[in-house]
């Protein structure tokens, strides 16, 4: 297990020494920010994050996310063009070293939650999603306001997207998703970057539009489209387990007896009850819906040896920053998940 934590780059409140101080940190997950989805990051860009995060005695291993054109989703015949950039920015981050890249596929949206500093009993705040909120949202109608949704639509583009997704059935969402794979995994394999797909948050469809990593059975379809090692997933426990349908432990386990396992998000959530939605809660087993140790046991067991990080924290201690990442939660969450595996090896140890 390598242990991780994301870091957004030189404006990011929370520092390299910052998160360096942290025991048993390896690796940085990062991205270069400064370029439109869909065009290739340049070579200096790459080396500069890369001199920086290595001189603060850390890894440059992971890439967190090189985001996928939408018109790479939609089956676009501009998407070419796309998939080519695509390509090129896994040979360059191969060049640099980096041996992880995660990504999504979820149309339009990325991670969705409708509100960013829910006061939880312990006034510390977090990550919430309520159904009921998300159902009197309509994205055309302006009345969107999805917190930490980052996107450069107009609501003039977002409707033609919304419009273009109308006449993509699931099936075309699939078919799209193994034209990509069937691209970008043989660039990999010969760059030796395992992909790792990040499931969608939450794991079921919003506003209309489809989701496909969602559950066991579409990652087995999804693991089948091409079936290399480096075709290979991010399990994010948040996002599966937000769903009580998913039984996160399992998977954990199939998964990185498959080797398909390259990166872990480490999160808990608490799934409120009537399916009414969930909240981010501490890392702690007993904070939240998720048997964290459970987790990490079925990691340990299979052999997992790729990527973890603490993902999104609380804010606590009066911290303020950007919601789900700010350092003290998150190092509580890493020292906690180093606990957990010390005590797992050692006890597995001569067994
Ligand atoms: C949220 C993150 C996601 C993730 C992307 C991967 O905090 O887990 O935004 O980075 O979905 O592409």
């Amino acid at each position: 297990m390598k242990m991780s934590f994301r870091w957004y780059g030189p404006d990011d409140p929370v520092t390299l020494t910052n998160i360096r101080q942290i025991p048993n940190m390896y690796s940085i997950v990062t991205a270069v920010y400064d370029v439109p989805v869909g065009e290739v990051w340049s070579r200096e860009s790459i080396a500069k994050l890369k001199k920086q995060v290595e001189e603060a005695g850390l890894a440059f291993e992971v890439i967190e996310s090189v985001p996928v054109h939408e018109d790479i989703k939609l089956g676009k015949p501009t998407r070419d063009r796309y998939i080519a950039s695509y390509q090129e920015n896994i040979r360059r981050l191969g060049e640099a070293g980096v041996k992880c890249i995660c990504y999504n596929f979820m149309p339009v949206f990325d991670w969705t939650r409708t509100q960013l500093d829910h006061e939880l009993e312990d006034h510390s705040t977090s990550l919430v999603y309520y159904k009921e909120q998300v159902e009197k949202m309509d994205p055309l109608t302006g009345e969107l306001s999805l917190p930490g949704w980052d996107s450069s639509y107009t609501k003039e583009s977002l409707k033609q997207v919304f419009e273009e997704y109308a006449k993509l059935t699931e099936e075309d969402l699939w078919d799209n998703l193994r034209y990509f794979l069937e691209a970008i995994i043989p660039v990999a394999e010969q760059c030796d970057i395992k992909m790792a797909i990040h499931e969608d948050d939450p794991c079921w469809p919003i506003f209309g539009l489809p989701r496909i990593i969602t559950n066991e059975r579409n990652i087995d379809r999804f693991l089948s489209l091409v079936d290399s090692k480096y075709n290979g997933l991010t399990l994010c426990t948040g996002s599966l387990g937000c769903s009580l349908e998913n039984d996160v432990v399992a998977m954990a386990a199939k998964y990185t007896k498959a080797g398909r396992v390259h990166f872990v998000h480490m999160r808990n959530v608490k799934v409120l009850e009537g399916d009414r939605g969930f909240e981010e809660r501490a890392h702690y087993s007993a904070c939240g819906s998720l048997d964290m140790y459970e987790i990490m046991k079925a990691l340990y067991d299979n052999g997992f040896d790729g990527y973890v990080r603490p993902d999104h924290g609380r804010m606590i201690w009066g911290e303020t920053g950007r919601p789900g990442y700010g350092l003290y939660d998150r190092a509580l969450g890493a020292t906690y998940l180093n606990g957990l595996w010390e005590a797992i090896s050692k006890g597995s140890q001569g067994k």
